[in-house]
């Protein structure tokens, strides 16, 4: 019996619309149907000022929002500082917050308060507190993957070589054992330089000793 091109025409389509079928069911599983998508929904961080020696708390809340386990890098920053990398895993619609403490080593303070000022005015650098989630493979929606929260503002006051926010013997202690040193020597404490000339010298001493007995905050 020979077919009419009528029928073979709509076999031909028959087999092709089950193919299609076939090959979408296949794929779409494991593809397109599934969402990746981290993000960082909140970022609360204080205290608003600090000394350079303070405690700054950050509280980091992260969401998967995509239909698959994911695993990424967070990375939490002061500024330029990294405050933490780590790695999350989250199961679809889990939400979790991770809660750092930080204090900033004294051996970057040389580096946030650039350029170096040289009066009686306290050293105050901005930093700004945000997180940033890795892209995972898949994902589109990669807006919410930084979080930019508000800003810590750090305060180095001069004769605050313990970072407690007064001038007093415990600061002359730290200064007298310093004293003379540079970068990279065993004694050098960077918050002692308070002109960051690189030295610890007589005009630090004589930059402290006129707030000796204050109490900055
Ligand atoms: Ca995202
Ligand atoms: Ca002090
Ligand atoms: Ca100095």
């Amino acid at each position: 019996m020979i077919k009419s091109l009528r029928e073979i025409l709509s076999e031909v389509l028959l087999i092709l619309l089950l193919a299609s079928l076939l090959c979408g069911f296949r794929v779409s599983p494991a593809g397109s149907s599934e969402t990746h998508d981290v993000a960082i929904i909140n970022v609360v961080s204080w205290p608003l000022v600090s000394t350079p020696a303070g405690n700054i708390y950050i509280n980091v809340t992260v969401e998967n929002q995509g239909a698959s386990n994911e695993s990424f890098t967070l990375s939490v920053y002061l500024g330029n500082i990294t405050v933490r990398e780590m790695s999350v895993h989250l199961i679809p619609g889990q939400i979790k917050t991770v809660e750092l403490m930080y204090q900033i080593p004294g051996i970057m303070w040389a580096l946030v308060f650039q350029p170096p000022l040289w009066d009686t005015n306290p050293m105050i650098e901005d930093l700004t507190v945000w997180a940033e989630a890795s892209v995972v493979a898949g994902e589109v929606d990669t807006s919410d993957n930084v979080y930019v929260d508000g800003s810590v503002t750090v305060i180095w006051w001069i004769g605050d070589a313990n970072g407690d926010g007064r001038c007093d013997i415990f600061d002359m202690v730290i200064i007298a054992g310093s004293y003379g040193s540079e970068p990279g020597d065993p004694e050098y404490h960077p918050l002692v330089d308070f002109n960051q000339n690189g030295a610890i010298d007589i005009f630090d001493i004589v930059a402290a000793a006129g707030f000796y007995g204050t109490i900055f905050l």
